[in-house]
């Protein structure tokens, strides 16, 4: 029988770069997740009997509100709904079971790369039919829906065994907990050379991958160890735990420091990985090489064809604006289109639909194509081994002649996190205001070319996403981008990204804080960052 529970409306249920991303005792008020997903469900009206994916990574409260999730699907009409063993599917294998099944969407619950555990983050996030986040219009729309809510619906049931592969009723309609593993490493299989990375492995190719007690452990183990034969233990913090073990699930040098220790030291295999909270990310490291993001986006595109899932060669390459143009160069090569996106996956779903892009990627360690509609941390990692077991190749070797022959993007974000609202948002305004007065000035040896304020009208659509950050674009092809992070839970954040061109023939084999300082002391003069946030150093550099 259906219950209709009375609620009123909760301020601040504004969905963020990706999804809704609150502290956990948010999201634990009696109505906040049910008045959320009570909002989805009332805009996106499903057909009676459709399919509803729940997948979410592993983080404290992910249970509570599958529960939850699973009582107002049945008592909104829901026919069926996928939900992954232990309440666990990562990002992108959700984006996978979504289309392979048919469904009409799914909720994502994480907080991707934020800590996890009582007093931590937690989040929810609908994504569409297509399997990728569901664009502007409709989170707009669940905004609107959030602030006028006075009721959601519901089903008095109890809890569904979460740890037992099976259906189960709910009402009029079947859970069905399936295998969260099996469908994403079947998809892998069919896009990667799995006999030469085999091959390689058994010449000697070592790898470490470091999961981040997230949820690519289970994954990572099926496909690194038992599908391509890495010795047991490759794989390291291969267990999802509630809180991470009480780590940021964040694959960067600061969160991931013990990995780039073992790949700095003297014992460093062949190659080096990690992945973040909810699987969508990636980290690539090899022998005392760090491999940015923005530059293996460019290096995956120009090798990608050494995989047989992208032999046939790319469509287009799509990265956000904030990515360094390292892509662009490799497009230009390949002689295909390269489209320059705002920040958020979501906003690469219409190229991917339409044809138009094949690979995709995020200076925040997200790359991923067409294969689903999410980023793919374990996805990166495996085109990665297939481009290093086809061409035998160091991960050094690789970005060397990569920079030899394109010229070489250094490239760094400064993040000053936790910052008053109001200094944040003072600091961008006062830049926004002084931006058609930078043409033409001089900072040290810099001089402003362009400075605007980034606007994306989408080619697909044709909507149009206006203030996606402020760019300062100078003469030769450095850039300072400054925006304020949609994913935080805590205050503003700050990030400035800094970006120097260097052309084949140039210095390609320098430090990069060296490189950028010139960009360094410009950022601080044109934005005034120590004025106004008082900081004198970021919170974190990746
Ligand atoms: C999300 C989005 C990404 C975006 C990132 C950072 O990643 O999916 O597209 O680049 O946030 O966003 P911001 O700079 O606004 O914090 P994830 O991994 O957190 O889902």
């Amino acid at each position: 029988m259906i219950v209709t529970v009375p609620t009123t409306p909760f301020a601040g249920q504004k969905p963020g770069t990706s999804g809704l991303r609150k502290k956990v005792k948010v999201f634990a008020q009696a109505n906040y997740a049910e008045n959320f997903i009570q909002s989805v469900f009332d805009v996106v009206r499903p057909e009676p009997g459709a399919i509803l994916v729940i997948g979410g990574d592993g983080r404290y409260h992910n249970r509570t509100v599958i529960q939850q999730a699973i009582r107002i699907a049945a008592a909104n009409g829901y026919g069926r709904v996928l939900v992954g063993k232990g309440g666990i599917l990562s990002t992108p294998a959700a984006s996978h079971v979504i289309r392979k099944y048919g469904a009409s969407g799914g909720l994502v619950l994480s907080a991707s790369h934020n800590p996890g555990g009582p007093d931590e983050d937690f989040g929810i996030k609908y994504n569409i039919a297509n399997g990728g986040p569901a664009p502007e219009g409709i989170t707009d729309a669940i905004y609107a829906r959030t602030q006028g809510i006075d009721r959601w619906l519901t089903v008095e049931t109890p809890d569904v065994d979460l740890d037992a592969i099976g259906e189960t009723a709910v009402g009029t309609m079947t859970v069905a907990v399936i295998d969260p593993v099996a469908d994403y490493a079947d998809l892998m299989e069919t896009l990667f050379d799995f006999a030469a990375i085999r091959q390689a492995v058994a010449d000697g190719l070592t790898a470490t991958f470091d999961a981040m007690s997230a949820v690519t452990g289970p994954y990572a183990i099926e496909i690194l160890e038992k599908r391509l034969g890495f010795p047991a233990g490759t794989v390291r913090n291969g267990i999802p735990l509630e809180d991470f073990g009480g780590h940021h699930p964040d694959p960067n040098m600061v969160h991931a420091k013990e990995l780039f220790d073992t790949m700095f030291g003297p014992d460093a295999p062949d190659f080096g990985a990690a992945s973040d909270g909810d699987g969508d990310r990636n980290l690539i490291v090899g022998k005392a090489r760090f491999v940015t993001p923005s530059d293996s986006l460019a290096m995956l595109a120009a090798n990608a064809h050494l995989a047989p899932g992208y032999a046939a060669g790319l469509k287009g390459i799509a990265r956000s604006m904030p990515t360094s143009a390292a892509a662009d160069r490799v497009a230009q090569a390949l002689g295909i289109p390269l489209y320059e996106t705002p920040t958020g996956w979501k906003f690469f779903g219409n190229l991917l639909d339409a044809g138009m892009a094949t690979i995709c990627g995020e200076e925040s360690a997200g790359t991923g194509s067409d294969h689903v509609r999410e980023k793919d941390g374990l996805w990166a990692v495996l085109l990665w081994l297939n481009i290093l077991a086809v061409r035998k190749i160091s991960v050094d070797a690789l970005a060397r002649e990569h920079w030899a022959l394109y010229g070489r993007n250094y490239y760094a974000r400064h993040d000053y996190e936790a910052l008053p609202t109001e200094a944040a948002d003072a600091l961008m305004s006062e830049l926004s205001a002084s931006l058609s007065t930078l043409p033409g000035k001089a900072f040290g040896p810099l001089t402003v070319a362009v400075a605007d304020s980034f606007s994306y009208l989408d080619p697909v659509d044709g909507s149009t996403s206006a203030n996606q950050g402020l760019r300062v674009l100078f003469e030769g092809g450095s850039r300072i981008v400054f925006r304020l992070s949609g994913t935080g839970t805590e205050g503003a954040t700050l990030r400035v990204y800094l970006e120097r061109f260097e052309p084949a023939g140039g210095e390609l084999d320098r430090e990069t804080p060296d490189m950028l300082s010139d960009l360094i002391a410009a950022a601080d003069a044109i934005a005034g960052i120590v004025r106004h946030t008082g900081r004198n150093e970021p919170s974190v550099i990746t």
